[in-house]
């Protein structure tokens, strides 16, 4: 059972989309349930801050609980209103990027405006990173992932670039060449 060990940079990509699938069930029973995604919704909202009744924290519920219906309706085969990690893996394991693409947008836009504290269209190193802390998620494994990130070299991401991000962390990484 060393699959953590011996995956780095090959593990397939059914791993890494299972993987993704682990993010959000938190409860770790094999399925997520709209339960889930409002409590991973309400996690982010503290995260960046959010007054628990201010517009932008009813926006991300909202954008949430939609991306949810999206997946539900592309995924639930069973009709059981829960995605298993097998629906879920079947389905993103071979996805059509334009198609995730597609899903991820709404949410992924109000993602965006949160990071961009400033309101400039950009997400800058400090605004990322300002986020990232509050996760407690180490200075050095910050800065490595916003280079990472910021592929064209600006200094900032911007939409594009922090939409890879966010699908990676949702659908594990599409389209991603190794
Ligand atoms: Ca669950
Ligand atoms: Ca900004
Ligand atoms: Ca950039």
């Amino acid at each position: 059972m060393c699959r953590e060990m011996a995956s780095g940079h090959v593990e397939s990509q059914r791993a890494r989309v299972s993987k993704a699938f682990d993010l959000m069930d938190v409860d770790g029973n094999g399925e997520v349930g709209i339960q889930e995604i409002e409590a991973l919704a309400q996690r982010l909202a503290s995260r960046f801050g959010l007054a628990a009744n201010s517009k932008q924290h009813e926006e991300l519920r909202q954008a949430s609980v939609d991306l949810w219906r999206d997946l539900q309706h592309q995924l639930d085969q069973s009709g059981d209103q829960k995605i298993s990690r097998k629906e879920y893996v079947d389905f993103y394991a071979d996805a059509d990027p334009a198609v995730i693409r597609r899903t991820m947008e709404p949410f992924a836009g109000i993602l965006f405006n949160l990071f961009d504290v400033d309101g400039d269209g950009k997400v800058s190193r400090s605004e990322f990173e300002r986020y990232h802390r509050a996760w407690g998620v180490p200075a050095d494994q910050i800065e490595g992932t916003f280079d990472k990130l910021d592929t064209d070299r600006s200094g900032d991401l911007s939409k594009e670039e922090l939409h890879q991000y966010l699908a990676g962390f949702i659908f594990g990484e599409p389209g991603s060449k190794g």
